[in-house]
């Protein structure tokens, strides 16, 4: 997700440091870096238009060009449009007053909406409501029939409709009169869709917005389409208003000009991303974590989200305190390690991690997963390899201590150094993480365990 991008935007940075001084003149070379870069990554013209246009004026202020660090200044500013340009903060769904929330699902063929219904389904039950699902996509029995499947998978009931029942709206209010009926408490209606936008199809749609007053009219997208993914959320938000977008295959997306554009565009939050076939392969989408991610100070906070998933809270709390904390030793660096190492899913969590240690040497070369085992495992042997004195305090490794734990390891100086260099470039990013007042510090802060996230 949004790897080419991230990699051209930290390349302008890096470039930007390396002058030393911001001038107008390198400040204009680096806007127009990251206008192309924009653009390469199938962004919006328009919405190109309008960031560069807002991250210039802010950057070529008098007080940035005379601050301190103005590279950072300038880091900030286009962090800062970044999330705006992506919705500035992440965007719930919305439950109705009384019971059963109705959530209308719809898109054009292939979009990905039976996938993301079940995976909405899933996500729902998970945060501890009881949704039901019906597919009214009565021109194709197949399409009613998979989401029958996914509903088994996701332990959602389904309602499936009698003989008599051959219109879409008969199906949707069963279902609903259903939902009432068993105290289910979102009714998510997977609808049917068409290769292109069609009056009969729209004429179906808000025959079902009508009588059910759904509380949200989800437009699911597949972000490999770019920039078509964003017309036709535009064309179903003027002829039926939508009320929010998933944007599916994220996983398959590389450039990421759709979930870049889709907000500006048509004015409506992008909710949630599909990130994979599976019915857990759905995220919610947080303009701040992304935008972080993009510019490579890796989403930290996604990350601790899933580490609470898959370890203990003792654990993730220690984490969490370790990541605030400035005493970040390499135990911490190892046991951090071990943590993503259990978590299994690894893809993904590495797309999470800041850009250093050797997760980012991984990244680079695109190692596959078992390589990427290997290495961890390479890591943790070497961290248990030194004496307690030497994790704590790093400082006291020298050479004839370096020779001594590549043996006890079974790696060579060379690994040890490479290691202690990553450890201490990931120190330094935790330190910046949590000096950067404000931002991630006081957010880690305020969030409260569990319950996350704290925004
Ligand atoms: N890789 C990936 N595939 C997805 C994702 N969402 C849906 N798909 C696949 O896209 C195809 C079409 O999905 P489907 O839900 O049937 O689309 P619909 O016609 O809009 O209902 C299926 O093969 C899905 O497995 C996603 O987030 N990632
Ligand atoms: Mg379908």
């Amino acid at each position: 997700m949004f790897d080419n991008l991230s990699d051209k935007l930290q390349r302008v940075f890096k470039n930007l440091r390396g002058e030393g001084k911001l001038t107008a003149a390198n400040m204009e070379e680096a806007l127009r870096e990251i206008r192309v870069a924009l653009l390469e990554a199938d962004v919006h013209f328009k919405v190109v238009k309008q960031f560069i246009e807002q991250v210039k004026e802010k950057a070529m202020g008098e007080d940035v060009l005379t601050a301190l660090s103005p590279t950072q200044q300038v880091i900030k500013i286009v962090r800062d449009e970044l999330t705006k340009m992506l919705g500035s903060h992440q965007s719930r769904l919305r439950f109705a007053n009384e019971p059963p929330t109705v959530i209308l699902i719809v898109g054009l063929q292939g979009s990905g909406k039976t996938t993301s219904t079940a995976k909405l389904a899933r996500f729902l039950a998970k945060e501890g409501n009881k949704p039901q699902l019906v597919s009214v996509d009565v021109y194709r029995p197949a399409a009613r029939h998979q989401l029958s499947i996914l509903g088994k998978n996701v332990n959602t009931p389904i309602y499936e409709g009698t003989a008599e029942e051959t219109k879409p709206l008969e199906l949707a209010r069963s279902a609903r009169r259903e939902a009432m009926q068993t105290g289910r408490d979102v009714l998510l209606v997977d609808t049917a869709g068409r290769q292109h936008i069609d009056e009969q199809l729209m004429q179906e749609l808000h025959e079902l917005k009508d009588a059910l007053a759904p509380t949200e009219i989800l437009f699911v997208a597949d972000a490999m389409t770019g920039q078509d993914a964003v017309r036709s959320a535009d064309e179903f938000h003027k002829r039926l208003g939508i009320t929010g977008v998933i944007l599916t295959k994220m996983d398959g997306d590389a450039r990421g000009g759709a979930a870049l554009s889709i907000r500006s565009i048509t004015g409506q939050p992008l909710k949630f991303v599909g990130v994979g076939e599976k019915t857990d392969a759905l995220e919610s989408f947080y303009p701040d974590r992304v935008a972080s991610r993009i510019l490579g100070m890796g989403d930290v906070l996604s990350l601790i989200d899933k580490v609470q998933e898959g370890i203990d809270q003792k654990t993730a709390e220690k984490m969490q305190e370790k990541l605030l904390g400035d005493d970040f030793t390499l135990e911490d660096f190892r046991d951090q390690i071990k943590t993503v190492r259990k978590l299994g899913s690894l893809g993904g969590l590495l797309e999470m991690m800041p850009k250093v240690g050797p997760l980012k040497e991984l990244k680079d070369v695109k190692l596959n997963e078992q390589d990427t085992q290997k290495e961890i495992n390479k890591t943790v042997a070497i961290i248990d390899s030194m004496t307690p004195q030497e994790r704590r305090n790093h400082m006291i490794i020298n050479g004839a201590r370096r020779r001594r734990i590549a043996k006890g390891s079974g790696t060579t100086v060379q690994d040890v150094n490479n290691l202690l260099k990553q450890y201490s470039q990931a120190r330094k990013m935790m330190k910046s993480f949590t000096s950067q007042a404000g931002f991630l510090g006081k957010k880690l802060a305020k969030m409260k365990l569990p319950g996350l996230p704290g925004f």
